[in-house]
Order: structure tokens, then C-alpha cells, then sequence
């Protein structure tokens, strides 16, 4: 471990109405919960590395019709503010980002359904939810809780399991943030989205958005987005891969934020015997709902 690393501790995790947080959002939380959006704003919402990145570049691109130079004027965390968020290396605190902004404004939180400011609600703005099978979501984070060093060390890969099943990983439980925001799909203006979908068919999907922005952009448009915001391109998009967060925040030759982008990878990690006791124990938490998760395309 470099001498850099040391500056940054690792978070430790505090319980705000029954979500594990990292201490220092959780001890901003009372600000946060008192943000009062204006009805313009367009919230996305996900569970950590469920495709916010992606979500938060597609919307951004539609908003600007496909231009891609306004959409590099800056790195996406200050284009789209992360309400939560402290500052780190150089980007402001989501709220103090916000306090500069004019509306309409484009926010991202991981906040679970019951955390998001009432005003977001009061002022029926838009939301998108975005949701990743938990297999794949589990892998992509034990990835990131790694290069990640404010995060709590994530520990081995058995353990890791175990943690995230019991909801011990910051912002909680996969399960009850996907719940959450599901059971109140048809009572919020709220668009619920798949990440598989956006895999499988990425024009259909940033169609789908674009008709819930109430915006009507031509197929040549759509079709830039679709390739700009591909994989493949946002890789090397250095406004988007988090190559702008250095050490000793990220450190990305533990892994990369742009790692495989794909449906499935949970196969290379979980053994039989793991994916079996994470599908017994999924069926009894998600027993409930009947959401339509796709593990492989
Ligand atoms: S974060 O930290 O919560 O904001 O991360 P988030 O952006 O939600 O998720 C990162 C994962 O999304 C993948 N990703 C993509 N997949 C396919 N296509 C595109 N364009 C794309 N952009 C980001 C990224 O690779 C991470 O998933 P994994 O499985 O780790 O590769």
C-alpha cells in the first residue's frame, strides 16, 4: 500500500433508519433529507453499480441532443450532482454542487426509497430507477468496494457474500433498496429501468427515456447516443470513466470503474454451491414481489 493510501480511512458504516451509510454521508444526512428539489429536477436513483453512470451519460446526452462536446464540458459528478455525496479531490459535496445550480438539474442519489428528501416526492418530479440482477450487482461492487478506499474494506469473496446478503455494504440492502422502489413504481412518476434491458437493447431503452422526458429527438440522434454511449466508448471517455478521481480515492490498478459492462459475469466468480445458497436465500427475501430479473441475456 502506497504512503497516499493512508490519507483516506476507509468509512466506517452507521445505521440511518435501518440503511448502513458511510459515516460521513450519514452524518449529513439531516441536510440531504431537508434538500428541497425544484419540480424540474430529474432524479436517478439506483443501488450502487447497478448502471447509474450509464443512465446519468444517456440523459444528460438527450437533454443536449446528442451534443457530444457539451457533454464533456465536465466530469459527470459535477454535470450531475451526486446528492449525497461528500467532496472528494476536487468535486464538491452534492449539496454545495446543487446550490449552484440552476434547475432544471439532473441528480443522482443510491439513497434507498423511504431516504429520498420528501420534496422530491411533494414535487412529483421525475425518477428514474435503474436495477441490476443481484448476482451481477454483488460482483461489480466486491470489484469496487476494492478500488474504492474510502469504502469499507470488502474482505474476501466468501465473506463478501455474506456481506452483502445481510445488507452490511454501504447504502444497505440490495434487496430492500430494489423492493423499495418497485412497490411504489406506479404510485411516483417514476420510470423503473433493467440494466439487462439497457444490455440487451440499448436503443429501445434510451428510447424508452427519452419518451419519458417528454423529448422527441431524431433517429440519427439517437443513434450517436446509442454508439457515445456505448461500453466500448465510455471506456475511453475520460469523463466518464473515473479516471478523474485519482489515488488515493480510487485505485484503479485494483480495478477498473469501466470494468466489463456485461449480463452475467457472476458466473466466473460464484461457485455452484454459492449461487445455490444466494438463490435459496434470495427466493425467501424477494418472495413478495415478482420482479423480472434476467441473470443472462
Ligand atoms: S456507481 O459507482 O454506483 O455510480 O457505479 P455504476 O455506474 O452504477 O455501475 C458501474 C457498472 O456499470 C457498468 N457500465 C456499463 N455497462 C454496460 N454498458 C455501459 N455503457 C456501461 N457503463 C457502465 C460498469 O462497467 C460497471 O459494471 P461492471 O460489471 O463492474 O463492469
Amino acid at each position: 500500500m502506497s504512503e497516499n493510501h493512508e490519507l483516506i480511512p476507509r468509512s466506517v458504516l452507521i445505521p440511518i433508519e435501518g440503511v448502513l451509510l458511510a459515516d460521513h454521508i450519514a452524518k449529513n444526512y439531516d441536510a440531504v433529507s431537508a434538500f428541497c428539489p425544484d419540480p424540474s429536477d430529474l432524479l436517478i436513483a439506483t443501488y450502487p453499480k447497478a448502471g447509474t453512470t450509464w443512465t446519468l451519460e444517456i440523459v444528460d446526452l438527450l437533454l443536449h441532443n446528442g451534443d457530444l462536446e457539451i457533454c464533456r464540458r465536465a466530469p459527470i459528478p459535477v454535470r450531475t450532482p451526486f446528492l449525497e455525496n461528500f467532496a472528494r479531490v476536487g468535486i464538491p459535496s452534492g449539496l454545495d454542487l446543487l446550490a449552484t445550480m440552476d434547475p432544471p438539474r439532473v441528480i443522482k442519489t443510491h439513497l434507498q426509497f423511504h431516504l429520498i428528501p420528501k420534496g422530491f416526492w411533494e414535487n412529483k418530479c421525475k425518477v428514474i430507477y435503474v436495477a441490476r440482477n443481484a448476482k451481477d450487482n454483488l460482483v461489480s461492487y466486491f470489484h469496487f468496494n476494492h478500488m474504492n478506499l474510502t469504502h469499507p474494506e470488502p474482505g474476501p469473496w466468501e465473506g463478501y457474500i455474506q456481506k452483502f446478503m445481510r445488507g452490511q455494504v454501504p447504502w444497505g440492502s440490495w434487496y430492500e433498496h430494489v423492493k423499495g422502489y418497485w412497490k411504489e413504481r406506479e404510485n411516483k412518476n417514476l420510470l423503473f429501468l433493467f440494466y439487462e434491458d439497457m444490455n440487451e437493447n440499448p436503443r429501445r431503452e434510451i428510447e424508452r427515456i427519452m419518451r419519458y422526458l417528454d423529448l422527441s429527438l431524431s433517429d440519427d440522434v439517437i443513434s450517436r447516443i446509442v454508439e457515445q454511449t456505448s461500453f466500448k466508448n465510455m471506456t475511453t471517455n475520460p469523463t466518464v470513466n473515473y479516471s478523474f478521481i485519482p489515488e488515493p480515492v480510487f485505485d484503479h490498478s485494483r480495478s477498473t470503474f469501466m470494468r466489463k459492462g456485461i449480463v452475467g459475469d457472476w458466473k466466473n466468480h460464484f461457485t455452484p454451491e454459492q449461487a445455490g445458497a444466494f438463490d435459496e436465500d434470495y427466493e425467501k427475501k424477494m418472495k413478495e414481489v415478482n420482479i423480472p430479473f434476467r441473470t443472462q441475456l
